[in-house]
């Protein structure tokens, strides 16, 4: 079964769960344009989350799905509110959704996990996962190690179940490439940053138009938490001092609210710009049913005039 027709959706696109930034008016806007916005409730509590959920309800009657980023805490808190709300999809990010996954499967939810690797790919199917995003690590925010064109591939060969890939995939070329390269959609999270409907700081936005190919560079590796973000003065120091091997909680206390710090008051220099290595293709901010037309009508005229001589 397609992508499309698992998710009742038009375009096999589905809207990368961005932390603070992927609520009701971008999840909506992405939905109604065909796709699959995915609410971020990273961060939030239960109610926060059913609030969004609401919210999204009211701008579309699309399906959407919702993000549980395995860091969290409230996991169950979170769980409850997305049954009683009847949200279908479910993707997951930075850990093993193992514990949750008898209750998300008992609920008839799909699951979908986001994988930076093979093996763990591996893992997510025995577990009974429905579908999977090979990430790369040109996505923003936390990477693995592996990049999209030589992850997804692997990932495609390694299990049954329908593959999404994830990181690097800025326009229709990149759609056209992910499915070249076996993938059944595509998630993109960088590229709907700089849409007029994601409500993320005017600042932010603007940093992403600015940036260029090796503006993102990855830190934390060494704590294990390797995050994507575009290179300013809280990167750099945040460099100097783990070159000094400081203590990790020198480095949490620079860290600590710098993604609220960028997002919300638009300090891109001291906050955390978490953006993929795509943002230096991005030159226009559009509305997001623009940019969904125009990337698969690109993806399409690719695929079809592609000639190997
Ligand atoms: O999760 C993401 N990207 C994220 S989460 C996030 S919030 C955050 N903020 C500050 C520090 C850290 C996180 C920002 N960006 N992408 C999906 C993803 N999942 N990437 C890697 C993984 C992953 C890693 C390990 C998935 C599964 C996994 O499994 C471990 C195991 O033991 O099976």
């Amino acid at each position: 079964m397609s992508i499309t027709e698992l998710l009742h959706i038009e375009y096999p696109i589905l809207q990368g769960a961005m932390a603070q930034i992927a609520k009701a008016p971008l999840v909506a806007a992405v939905s109604n344009a065909g796709g699959l916005g995915i609410i971020a409730s990273g961060g939030m509590s239960g109610e926060e989350l059913r609030t969004e959920i609401k919210k999204t309800k009211a701008l579309t009657d699309k399906p959407f799905g919702v993000n549980l980023m395995l860091m969290m805490t409230n996991i169950e808190e979170l769980t409850a509110v997305i049954i009683e709300e009847g949200v279908k999809v479910v993707t997951t990010g930075a850990g093993t959704p193992k514990t949750y996954m008898p209750i998300w499967k008992e609920a008839g939810i799909m699951v979908i996990p986001v994988v930076p690797s093979v093996m763990i790919a591996r893992k997510m199917e025995q577990l009974g996962a429905d579908a999977i995003v090979a990430e790369g690590t040109e996505a923003g925010g936390h990477v693995g190690e592996t990049t999209t064109m030589a992850l997804l591939p692997q990932v495609v060969d390694a299990v049954s179940i329908p593959v999404i890939a994830a990181g690097g995939i800025g326009d229709g070329r990149g759609i056209a490439a992910a499915f070249a390269l076996g993938a059944h959609g595509v998630q993109m999270g960088t590229r709907f940053l700089a849409t007029e409907e994601c409500p993320v700081h005017e600042n932010f936005k603007l940093a992403c138009l600015k940036a260029k190919d090796r503006d993102t560079v990855v830190t934390g590796r060494r704590n294990g938490a390797p995050v994507r973000s575009i290179k300013n003065k809280m990167i750099k120091e945040y460099q100097r001092l783990e070159e000094e091997d400081v203590d990790r909680d020198v480095l949490e206390e620079l860290t600590l609210g710098s993604l609220r710090k960028a997002v919300q008051e638009g300090d891109t220099e001291n906050g955390s710009v978490m953006a993929g290595q795509i943002t230096g293709m991005i030159t226009e901010i559009k509305p997001v049913s623009e940019l969904m037309q125009e990337m698969v009508a690109q993806a399409k005229q690719v695929a079809n005039e592609l000639t190997i001589k």
